[in-house]
């Protein structure tokens, strides 16, 4: 299942250094152990290549995936429900104004709409459009310390991720409330508030968030912890 998130590359420089090592594949936990450390040398290769002017593609209004397509690690039938009057976004780690944020007032801010492709390592991949502030422009608000390394995300259903400080500043990043023109998400959808951000597989686009944090410690994530899936995530 690790092998998933290894590029043809990466199983290259894998199996160099297996044999070097003189690694045995038939060793399952020896295996994943190698795969893990190529996937962390992956993350800072990725990092290193990351360019915050290149902008993941827009699209037209013709070509939106229309029903869009819900993932989670449950059914739709699951998706957590949350009373907005008592929602709000939680902020912490190394911030300034520590206060939490209405809806109404993230609603407030400047925000951005575009048009771009949301793909799933599961193998399929719609297009959608979001509508929300730029998370670099939010972070700003709150002081965060943008020489920290990561921004870590908690949400409501005990999903969590987090990115590098370059991707969270990345002009397309968005902390997205609105979706496909009308001024808020579905429910299934990430309801009230979800990271979108296209320069990632969706995994990193944590939908329900309740809580934002800037920090130098690895926050890790769900889906990278539980399956080894590469923490980096670029397309
Ligand atoms: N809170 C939460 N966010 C999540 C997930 C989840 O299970 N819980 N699944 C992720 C995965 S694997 C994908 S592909 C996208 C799917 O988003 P969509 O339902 O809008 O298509 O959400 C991501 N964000
Ligand atoms: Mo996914």
């Amino acid at each position: 299942m690790a092998l998933a998130q290894l590029n043809r590359r990466g199983l290259l420089r894998a199996g160099a250094i297996a044999l070097l090592s003189g690694c045995d594949f038939t060793d399952r936990k020896g295996t994943q152990r190698l795969l893990r450390t190529v996937s962390h040398v992956n993350d800072h290769a990725q990092a290193a290549l990351f360019r915050a002017d290149v902008r993941a593609p827009l699209f037209p209004d013709s070509a939106l995936t229309q029903p869009f397509r819900f993932n989670a690690f449950y059914t739709e039938a699951s998706v957590p429900e949350i009373d907005v009057a008592r929602w709000q976004l939680q902020v912490g780690g190394r911030v300034h104004e520590r206060a939490p944020w209405s809806l109404q007032a993230i609603k407030a801010l400047p925000a951005i709409t575009e048009s771009t492709r949301l793909v799933c390592i599961e193998g399929w991949s719609a297009i959608g459009q979001w509508t929300g502030v730029p998370l670099g422009l939010f972070l700003k608000h709150i002081g965060a310390d943008t020489r920290a390394r990561y921004v870590g995300f908690r949400c409501a259903d005990n999903y969590y991720t987090s990115i590098d400080m370059a991707s969270a500043l990345h002009p397309q990043t968005q902390l997205a409330w609105g979706f496909a023109g009308a001024g808020e998400l579905p429910e299934p959808f990430g309801f009230p508030l979800r990271l979108r951000i296209p320069t990632k597989l969706g995994f990193k686009n944590a939908k329900h968030l309740m809580e934002l944090f800037v920090t130098d410690d690895f926050p890790g994530g769900y889906w990278e912890d539980l399956q080894g899936y590469n923490w980096f995530a670029g397309l």
